[in-house]
């Protein structure tokens, strides 16, 4: 048979060995934390023997090869515990050597505070904002499903693992823990298993007084499969339960698939004589005397262990290379029999596993770019999105996306996409568009999930002011490098009547301060066709797609025009005796090419810069930036929000809008904070004639 779940047999461990290697776990810890003078000894000492359970007998991983695509997911999603994971890598034969766990939290180590994807082999996702590891991990499981029910034919299942994750106290009182949980339930992600640390303390003490409660009922509500009140220092008890998981996950339970919670009670600092089971464990240093203390009870128990001196009989019990190389080459032997069998299936997804676009992709841009400047529509910029979406959609397999419950005004469907739902039998009816409910920071961190998981692109949408619901997993994806597109419609009062709960006056800007986070807000059919372009091509980066829920007028463009978009901002029209350059984004570069036609009619010429992408544009070298932006011409910039971000390029005067909006048509409103064509020009005239800033 060629299924690749065919891997090396476990090691069946004596009870003492396992014993030795949650000490093991503990010591390093301990040591670590100890030497750092900072972090979390508590949750690696109470979550020792689940890792051991989970770790050395369970998952399939290989330490010799971090990336092989069928590998099991492993997110630690109660990040603090880095400890943990760093001790397991190590042990386990990562590429993570004892002098890392030395330099814990120090400049350029391996071994960061928290636990950082693409610096420490094996680490999936960056953890420690609490509850978005299992955001993560939920986009994981997801990606695994889709990708299995694409790729895996008849005896060739080479999609085939599954996502665990660790959680505490912390990720499950974190509201986004609901969110997801909620939408992994409904789908029946049956791979996705949670072991629960069920310690009963946090940062402020026993979580009774502030966190009661009924956790597995509440699981049970969302439609998973629950293992109630396990032993979490009994290795045997939790390796069991996650054999139960492992089965349902496969098999369903009853026929019902969904994913499943482990509880696992557990005594936070386990193993500390004067700590353990108090929210002192949590995060600080146990001192050189409990330390020793410490290992005064293991040597009780048998087990000795220096600082950093793992016995040999330990470090061979973990050692998970001849077993994870055995997994893999299972696998990688299943995946030539299917090569054989479906060749084409085969490289697609090679292709879609390395993150490349398919080889017709510039077609698809040159194509969709032809389309839009023939067209010449005057469209809201969202519906330019969504043609961008039914251009590249049917190009891109790996591309995924939806919206948080707004579908219709995101516009963030494309023909044909099907939408994604539960099937019969754990199976995911296959659609490309997810309704992800009214769940942005969920939404949000299931995105980065399916981005690290890889063979897909992931995309969301929701009204603009709403994203600083997801904002925290918008910094994870750029912190991370995520390729994932948030698609942000309604971007400014010019969104009207709804007013200005739902109008965003500083999201625009606030977006623009996150580090790696591409910001696009573009002004017709053409800069929202090469915005997305770039978002897709980007590999290193999230992009932010601001789009407008008005109708903008179509602009004309040269080609070298068109092709300066990508540059982030250029010169849209010009003139050899202009006397100032106004900056415009979106919505308001039509209204800065009206007042340029007032200001020629007085005689007055003035330069228009179109800058769609202010993140984009500040990477572009100085000569361009001169380029556009020559010293010599005062500068107005014009952007429906705060003008605090616009002082950055030296402007002598923005047309914005320091205060919230207010309830009214988008003309009236436009009238009504002064984005006019009549304003606009006098704040130029204003400027020249050396007036005010403003
Ligand atoms: C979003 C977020 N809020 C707050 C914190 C700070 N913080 C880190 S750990 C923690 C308590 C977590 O409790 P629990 O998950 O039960 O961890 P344990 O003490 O049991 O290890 C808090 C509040 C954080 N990391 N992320
Ligand atoms: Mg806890």
């Amino acid at each position: 048979m060629n299924d690749a779940s065919s891997g090396a047999q476990h090691p069946v461990l004596p009870a003492q060995t396992l014993g030795r290697m949650a000490d093991s776990l503990r010591l390093l810890a301990i040591d670590a934390v100890q030497q750092a003078n900072s972090g979390h000894p508590g949750m690696p000492m109470g979550m020792a023997e689940i890792a051991v359970a989970l770790w050395a007998r369970q998952l399939r991983h290989d330490p010799a090869e971090p990336a092989w695509p069928d590998r099991d997911r492993f997110v630690l999603s109660n990040g603090h515990g880095s400890m943990l994971l760093y001790a397991l890598l190590h042990l386990s034969g990562y590429a993570l050597p004892i002098e890392e766990l030395k330099a814990f939290r120090q400049l350029h180590s391996r071994t960061p505070g928290h636990p950082e994807v693409g610096i420490t082999p094996g680490v999936e996702t960056t953890t420690g904002p609490l509850g978005q590891g299992l955001a993560n991990a939920v986009g994981m499981a997801l990606a695994e499903r889709l990708l299995a029910q694409r790729f895996n034919r008849d005896g060739h299942r080479i999609v085939d693992h599954f996502t665990w994750a660790f959680v505490g106290d912390g990720c499950l009182m974190e509201g986004i823990s609901h969110e997801v949980c909620s939408l992994a339930g409904t789908l029946g992600l049956s791979r996705l298993v949670v072991l629960y640390d069920d310690n009963g303390i946090s940062i402020d003490g026993e979580v009774r007084h502030w966190f009661a409660d009924d956790t597995l009922k509440r699981f049970a509500a969302y439609g998973w499969h629950v293992i109630a009140d396990i032993d979490g220092h009994d290795c045997w008890a939790v390796e069991r339960a996650i054999a139960q998981a492992r089965q349902w996950g496969e098999h369903g339970r009853d026929g019902r698939f969904a994913p499943t919670l482990i509880q696992c009670r557990t005594v936070i600092g386990k193993g500390s004589p004067n700590r353990s089971g108090q929210a002192k464990a949590h995060g600080e240093p146990l001192g050189a005397a409990e330390i020793a203390l410490v290992r005064a009870e293991m040597a009780a128990r048998g087990f000795t262990m220096e600082p950093w001196q793992v016995p040999a009989d330990v470090l061979a019990a973990w050692d998970a290379r001849p077993r994870g190389a055995a997994a893999r080459r299972g696998w990688r032997d299943a995946f030539e029999a299917y090569r054989a069998a479906f060749p084409e299936l085969a490289a697609e997804f090679e292709r879609r596993s390395a993150g490349e676009l398919p080889p017709d992709w510039e077609d698809a841009v040159a194509t969709l770019l032809d389309e839009s400047r023939e067209r010449a529509e005057s469209v809201a910029t969202r519906k330019a999105s969504q043609l961008a979406l039914n251009r590249f959609g049917p190009a891109l397999p790996e591309l995924i996306g939806g919206s948080a419950d707004l579908t219709g005004s995101n516009l963030t469907d494309f023909a044909g996409c099907g939408a994604l739902r539960a099937g019969p039998d754990g199976a995911l009816q296959a659609g490309r568009h997810v309704n992800f409910g009214v769940r942005e920071f969920g939404m949000a961190g299931i995105l980065n999930g399916l981005a690290l998981h890889g063979g897909f692109i992931p995309y969301g949408g929701t009204f603009l002011t709403f994203s600083d619901y997801s904002r925290n997993a918008i910094r994870m994806a750029a912190l991370m490098r995520q390729r994932v597109v948030h698609v942000f419609t309604h971007d400014s009062i010019g969104l009207g009547e709804d007013g200005p709960t739902h109008q965003p006056v500083e999201h625009a800007s606030s977006l623009r301060l996150i580090p790696g986070l591409d910001v696009w807000r573009p002004a017709d059919t053409v800069e929202s066709a090469i915005a997305w372009a770039v978002a897709l091509e980007r590999r290193d980066g999230p992009s932010a797609l601001l789009f407008s829920r008005q109708a903008l007028p179509f602009v004309t463009r040269s080609e070298g025009q068109v092709a300066a978009v990508r540059r982030g901002a250029y010169v849209l029209r010009d003139a050899a005796e202009a006397r100032a350059a106004i900056i415009a984004t979106g919505s308001e570069l039509a209204l800065a090419l009206a007042a340029r036609d007032l200001l020629a009619a007085e005689g007055v010429a003035v330069r228009i810069v179109s800058m769609p992408s202010t993140t984009v544009f500040d990477r572009q070298d100085v000569d361009y930036k001169r380029h556009v932006l020559p010293e010599r011409l005062p500068r107005i910039a014009v952007e429906a929000g705060v003008t605090d971000f616009w002082w950055k390029y030296r402007c002598d005067a923005v047309v914005g809008l320091d205060r919230f909006g207010e309830s009214a048509p988008a003309g009236a409103l436009y009238a009504h904070f002064g984005f006019t064509p009549r304003n606009v020009a006098d704040t130029v005239l204003a400027v020249l004639a050396g007036g005010p800033g403003r």
